[in-house]
């Protein structure tokens, strides 16, 4: 393997032995939420992920090493940075700045996918991707054009509400990504069930979404997977209130003249705001859901490989 990527031996063998991992990113432990709820968010989610029979691979640059699989020290050094000014927000853009200055870096969806690929991950969990930003119809996530041009399969609850879902949507498909409801007919709005857009396909399995995911690995298709995972009932948002919040939070950012990477990380601390921290607690909930489910298609994705192995 590439030596500037350390990776975990726990995961390089798991690899190896073509075993279910799962990448989950750091931008949501330094810019999505505040500490100590990140930390214990991030290690949920990776215990989620064994809960789904796999092991989780969480990516970050540490003081310029782009490692996978970061320790629980890792988490925690980077869980209390959250906030400060001293890690840099990695989309693919950023990877390079980060290492060359051996900075700290927290991975994006986008900057996540980049380096699962690399490392060899096919699956990635997440809470929501980047999109088109509301009333921005040129600030556009490049977590989009990631999923266009890399193939690696992205588990999340749609976009962000905070964003323009239709415009999203509508990206996601000139970029190719097969958008995919699991378990549901339209596409999740993260804190919501639904946004009343359409899926590609419905798939109600682990071993659907694997039967996918190696079809398009057939084709050699460069182009990612998108499964949406609408968050568990219990812990949906009223949509009214979210979109109330997303709206007002939207607004607030023009006026006060956020933009740029800056948006994305202000949006969703003011949205936690203005709902008394309900939306964190929809967000932590649905960040685990992401993680088993994503958990559970890696290991029926493993266990296709067996099978082809055996041939
Ligand atoms: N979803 C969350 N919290 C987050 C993010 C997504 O619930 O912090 C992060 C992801 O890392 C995503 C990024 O890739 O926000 C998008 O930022 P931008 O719009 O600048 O591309
Ligand atoms: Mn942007």
């Amino acid at each position: 393997m590439d030596e500037f990527l350390t990776i975990s031996p726990l995961i390089k063998q798991a690899l190896a032995d073509g075993g279910p991992v799962v990448a989950l990113e750091s931008t949501v432990i330094t810019h999505g939420l505040p500490y100590p709820q990140n930390v214990e968010t991030a290690l949920a989610m990776e215990a989620a992920v064994r809960e789904g029979g796999a092991i989780p691979a969480t990516i970050a640059v540490l003081r310029g090493q782009i490692t996978v699989g970061l320790s629980l020290d890792d988490i925690e050094r980077l869980g209390r940075l959250a906030g400060a000014t001293t890690v840099r927000k990695c989309s693919r853009r950023d990877l390079a700045i980060a290492m060359a200055r051996g900075e700290d870096g927290a991975t994006t969806v986008a900057g996540t996918v980049v380096v699962a690929h690399m490392a060899g991950i096919e699956l990635f969990a997440t809470g929501g991707i980047g999109g088109v930003h509301r009333g921005h119809p040129f600030d556009i996530s490049a977590d989009l054009r990631e999923l266009g041009q890399t193939p690696v399969t992205v588990v999340s609850s749609g976009a962000k509400s905070i964003l323009d879902l239709p415009a999203t949507r509508e990206v996601l498909e000139t970029e190719g990504v097969t958008v995919v409801g699991y378990g549901v007919d339209k596409v999740p709005a993260f804190f919501a069930r639904s946004s009343g857009l359409p899926v590609d396909v419905q798939l109600d399995t682990p071993e659907a979404v694997a039967t996918l995911i190696r079809a398009r690995q057939q084709l050699g298709l460069a182009s990612g997977t998108l499964v949406t995972v609408p968050i568990p009932e219990e812990f949906s948002m009223d949509p009214e209130e979210a979109e109330a919040a997303a709206a007002q939070a939207a607004r607030e950012a023009d006026e006060a003249g956020i933009h740029g990477p800056a948006s994305t990380p202000w949006l969703l601390a003011r949205v936690v705001e203005l709902t008394d921290g309900r939306s964190m607690l929809a967000n932590t909930a649905l960040l685990r859901n992401n993680g088993r489910v994503a958990g559970e298609i890696a290991v029926a994705l493993s266990k296709g490989k067996e099978g082809i192995g055996a041939d």
